[in-house]
């Protein structure tokens, strides 16, 4: 009764971590910066960008792909890059905070 468990448990501690680090990339508002400011991610990958500063800032795509719209202190966004390409993307209140995503 006890082995079945366990080795489930040992299956998804194996799987779990190899396909997060696959799917999802985090970059961090901090500063009035972008943490990284460039990342190189694979096809099918989501970008999650999490505002740890103390006022609003956006994730805002130069060529209009996506928008996050105003982000509060502790607020996230996140978009899924399906097509590669480069993707260069700013705050819209603070225009100098760039950033490139870049899809290969
Ligand atoms: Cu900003």
């Amino acid at each position: 009764m006890r082995r079945p468990f366990i080795r489930t448990a040992i299956l998804a501690l194996l799987v779990w971590p190899c396909c997060v680090l696959a799917a999802t990339v985090q970059i961090q508002i901090k500063g009035m910066n972008f943490h990284p400011d460039t990342v190189t991610v694979t096809p099918g990958t989501t970008v999650t960008w999490t505002n740890d500063d103390s006022f609003a800032h956006t994730a805002t795509s130069d060529t209009k792909l996506w928008d996050s719209g105003l982000l509060q202190p502790g607020r996230s966004f996140s978009h899924t890059f399906d097509k590669p390409g480069s993707f260069p993307y700013h705050c819209s209140v603070h225009t100098f905070m760039t950033g490139t995503v870049t899809v290969k």
